[in-house]
């Protein structure tokens, strides 16, 4: 339903997530105030300008409201799944053994391949149900299933329909660096010029990227081939962010901190020298808890350095069929707390305000501020922090999203 006219929320707990003295920017008695798809005002309940007072209330309940999440990386949309190879995994197969039984990422890339546009986006639709359900307002879909010219611009068709036909903001990530095509068996400095010179230019022109990511991995791309995909998209305007250091550490992150990069991601091999650098650059750490975990990872990635270097800290899920099948995010804040020691309000910060950062969002979303998007999740639970403390339990309430009231 579209609301154009205002309305003001009471009996509200705010947790504004804007950043100062009060943890969570906590507002006890709060009330919001929302038209057009914006929030007029989001403060302390006695303080609301008289101008809104006759405006149409609704009674919260004393819920506790948030920014609606925001999902800075995802690989949400593919064809085909995994399991098989999980099931095969875990009696015992080696990885050459499922490589042989067709899986890994290439079995992925084979599916996605193989699936029409309409197939993808049907599989795609009850995934980003299931991040809407959790209260979640904008996502980021990356594409890299596809390797080649017409499957990488099918997903990103796919990934900016989901955001068309679904209430939730889609950006959409041009990823074609993410693995070497068997095409290009042998011959990745191949498969890179046809990126620069072709795919991302292609992709680009229907106006299908708003960011560039690459896999900067022994087994994917080295620093070089990563600098020239973000030569053509610093050419093109396009802002970049990376999969850096989540199996090694290949410099990733300081490379894409080089090219002001939205975001480094992973990290878990990260050293000193790849923080310091991020906090110059301005550069957000994306904290990925569902791949250390289905990995079975042991090196925490540097949280304390990060923090130490003011460093933003953003959580996101990971969410795709390999690594990370993980379609909640609040899980994966849960994830985040126990795996790596985050608070529960830096789990939130995560996957609210600099989950907007790492986007490049956050003038416009990311906290309940007067200005913002009307992205709100309103949450039964008596405070906050109680939304990374429990596992598989969804508290939503209800969720604004936008002019969507
Ligand atoms: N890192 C990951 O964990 C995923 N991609 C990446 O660059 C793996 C994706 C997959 O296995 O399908
Ligand atoms: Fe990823």
């Amino acid at each position: 339903m579209t609301r154009d006219t205002a309305l003001v929320l009471t009996n509200l707990t705010l947790a504004t997530m804007v950043a100062g003295n009060a943890p969570y920017g906590l507002v006890e008695d709060g009330a919001i105030v929302l038209e057009g798809g914006r929030i007029l005002y989001a403060g302390p309940k006695g303080l609301l300008p008289d101008d809104f007072k006759g405006w149409e209330h609704e009674d919260c309940g004393g819920a506790v409201a948030t920014p609606a999440l925001i999902d800075c990386h995802t690989h949400l949309v593919y064809g085909g799944n995994r399991a098989k190879e999980f099931e095969l995994r875990l009696n015992g197969a080696s990885y050459a053994e499922i490589a042989k039984a067709g899986g890994g990422i290439l079995s992925t890339v084979t599916a996605t391949r193989a699936a029409s546009e309409e197939a993808l986006f049907e599989a795609a639709l009850p995934r980003i149900h299931s991040f809407i359900d959790e209260g979640t307002g904008t996502i980021e879909i990356k594409s890299g299933y596809g390797l080649d010219l017409e499957t990488e611009l099918k997903m990103l068709r796919v990934a900016r329909r989901l955001g068309l036909e679904c209430p939730i903001d889609v950006v959409t990530t041009f990823l074609a660096a993410h693995a070497i095509p068997p095409e290009y068996k042998g011959n990745a400095d191949g498969y890179i010029d046809w990126i620069c010179t072709e795919i991302l230019p292609a992709a680009h022109a229907e106006g299908l990227v708003d960011a560039v990511d690459a896999f900067c991995e022994n087994i994917a791309f080295d620093a070089v081939q990563v600098s020239r995909v973000f030569e053509k998209a610093a050419a093109l305007g396009i802002p970049v962010k990376l999969h850096a250091e989540q199996l090694s550490n290949l410099g990733g992150a300081a490379l894409a901190a080089g090219f002001k990069a939205l975001s480094a991601d992973h990290l878990e091999y990260l050293d000193q020298a790849g923080v310091s650098a991020m906090a110059a650059a301005g550069t957000a750490a994306v904290i990925l808890p569902g791949a250390f975990y289905t990995l079975r990872e042991t090196k925490l990635p540097p949280l304390q350095e990060l923090r130490e270097a003011g460093v933003p800290i953003a959580i996101a899920t990971d969410c795709n069929p390999g690594s990370s099948p993980l379609f909640s995010p609040l899980l994966a804040m849960n994830m985040a707390c126990t795996l790596f020691r985050m608070t529960p309000e830096e789990a939130l910060v995560g996957l609210t305000r600099n989950g907007a950062l790492a986007l490049g969002k956050l003038e416009d979303r990311g906290t309940l501020e007067a200005g913002k998007r009307a992205d709100i999740a309103l949450w039964d639970v008596e405070s906050p922090g109680e939304l990374a403390y429990r596992q598989g339990y969804n508290p939503l309430i209800r969720r604004f999203y936008g002019d969507d009231a």
